[in-house]
């Protein structure tokens, strides 16, 4: 009866695996969610990890494990226990762009990353010739990439602040439905040993 209980605590933190090339904007962004007015900050508990309270009293966070070449390897180490992954996209570098798409291909394809939701920000919208969350979306193929999984393509500035609690939002309730699929999935695997 105990364990019971604890399993079925309501679970009110989610593990957002923050991604996207170098210079994308992924460190602004967390500095942007600390210091934004609308929400409760956390102290950071440790480098590039940063923990948000949301207004519907619910803590997302944020790994921000770093896009340098050298890092790309270690990410496959952080996406086990990720709720959701959020994608940060420069939208303005169109040099980049096809090396971006290639990194997002490659993480979706990870079997850890299975039905695990994904929040795309393409970022950097107040720079002269950002492609919009449409070009995005059609660049980064990403109806079909991401079509066993909910998804959601966010435009932002990280620097105003623009777009950002719509993303976080969409988290939320990603982060969310994705923490109850594994509670399913994890007592239907029990009762199927029982
Ligand atoms: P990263 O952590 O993904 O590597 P950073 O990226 O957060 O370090 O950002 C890289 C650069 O992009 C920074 O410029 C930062 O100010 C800029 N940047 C991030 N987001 C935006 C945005 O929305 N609009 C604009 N115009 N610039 C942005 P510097 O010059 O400091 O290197
Ligand atoms: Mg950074």
């Amino acid at each position: 009866m105990g364990l019971q209980s604890t399993k079925h605590a309501k679970v009110k933190q989610a593990n957002i695996l923050m991604l996207g090339l170098d210079y994308a904007g992924k460190s602004t962004l967390l500095y942007k969610f600390r210091y934004n007015d609308a929400f409760l900050t956390i102290p950071t508990i440790g480098f590039n990890v940063d923990m948000i309270e949301t207004r519907q009293d619910f803590t997302l966070t944020f790994w921000d494990v770093g896009g340098q070449q050298k890092m790309r390897q270690v990410w496959c180490n952080f996406l086990e226990d990720a709720e959701a992954l959020l994608y940060v996209v420069d939208s303005s570098d169109k040099q980049r762009l096809e090396e971006s798409k290639k990194e997002f291909e490659w993480i979706l394809k990870n079997e850890f990353m299975k039905s695990i939701p994904v929040v795309v920000l393409a970022n950097k919208q107040d720079l002269p010739g950002a492609l919009n969350a449409e070009e995005i979306t059609r660049r980064f193929k990403i109806k079909k990439y991401c079509s066993d999984r909910n998804w959601y393509v966010q435009p932002c500035c990280a620097i105003t602040g623009e777009g950002l609690s719509e993303a976080l939002q969409k988290l939320t309730t990603f982060a969310k439905h994705s923490i109850r699929s594994k509670e399913t999935s994890t007592i239907f695997k029990e009762s199927t040993v029982l």
